[in-house]
């Protein structure tokens, strides 16, 4: 490799990182509504009570969803009405990018 190429390879990378958390949203920004059941902080997790999730392939129901990125928790309490993507992974469901729907 050449250093120029090399810088490349570096710059693709550290992009790549940066874009990880937000790159499943990005192929498919599908969002889900739902209400906040449940906020579990120490745990990482939302209890979701959701609408037909599509891309899940999963019907209305009240779940616990562990969630991605923990800073989104402290965005939402219970009784909250949200929009959400969530995703398979890890033998579990995971809330991948999630905003609160203002009244
Ligand atoms: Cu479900």
């Amino acid at each position: 490799m050449t250093s120029t190429r090399l810088t490349r390879f570096f710059a693709a990378l550290i992009t790549g990182a940066a874009l990880t958390a937000g790159a499943v949203a990005q192929t498919n920004t599908d969002l889900t509504p739902g209400e906040v059941r449940k906020v579990d902080t120490a745990a990482s997790k939302l209890t979701i009570k959701h609408g037909d999730i599509k891309n899940l392939d999963m019907p209305a129901m009240t779940m616990v969803f562990q969630v991605r990125d923990p800073t989104l928790l402290a965005k939402v309490k219970a009784g909250d009405a949200v929009r959400f993507h969530a995703e398979r992974g890890d033998g579990t469901y995971i809330v991948t990018s999630l905003e609160v729907v203002k009244k």
